[in-house]
């Protein structure tokens, strides 16, 4: 049998199509606690979108030995010193890895170990990034463009947000003389 795949990558724009895929959108409004600068994040319209994540799952959610494929586009922009970024999380299953591929954008990739060190890895169009297990992961659009990546993770990883909301990172990726930088707290 020959099939043509029901689902597509757009290598310039980053963007998923195809009828089964699942869309999700954060806002500034929808981000509260992610930045440090609270003040800051109150000034800016709640509606602002700040991301975007497309996801093919081709088996559900929690399936043992499955992967998913997503799409993230997250906006250029600025909360105070810091960039928009995504919320960040830990797997459900801590010791599910992940690769992530950026199509296009500047961003940094914030990887924070078990034992509390955060480490950023510069991303640019074509840079792969392994994220080994028991690694927190968030990203930030470092540049004026949107920044396009794509993901792939294991379908029984989940996600764990809570961790990362009590505890935060140990580091931030913030604008300091006009470059980014990897501030630890
Ligand atoms: C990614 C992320 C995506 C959005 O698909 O889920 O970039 O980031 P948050 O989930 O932290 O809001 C991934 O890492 N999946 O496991
Ligand atoms: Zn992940």
């Amino acid at each position: 049998m020959i099939q043509t795949s029901k689902i597509t990558q757009h290598f310039t724009t980053g963007e998923l199509a195809g009828q089964s895929i699942l869309e999700s959108r954060k806002t500034i409004g929808d981000l509260e606690g992610v930045f440090r600068d609270r003040a800051a994040w109150e000034r800016l319209d709640p509606s602002t979108l700040v991301y975007r994540v497309q996801a093919h799952q081709p088996v559900a959610e929690g399936v043992e030995g499955g992967l998913f494929w997503g799409a993230t586009i997250l906006e250029p922009g600025s909360v105070g010193d810091e960039f928009f970024q995504t919320r960040g999380h830990l797997h459900s299953r801590a010791n599910r890895a992940e690769f992530y591929v950026t199509v296009a954008g500047l961003g940094a990739l914030i990887l924070m170990s078990p034992d509390r060190v955060t480490s950023v890895e510069w991303m640019t169009a074509g840079s792969i990034h392994y994220i080994p297990g028991f690694t927190a992961h968030r990203v930030a659009n470092i540049g004026t463009e949107p920044l396009r990546m794509l993901a792939c993770w294991p379908s029984d990883a989940g996600h764990d947000y809570e961790t990362i909301s009590r505890f935060g990172f140990s580091g931030r990726v913030r604008r300091i003389d006009g470059q980014a930088s990897l501030i630890l707290e």
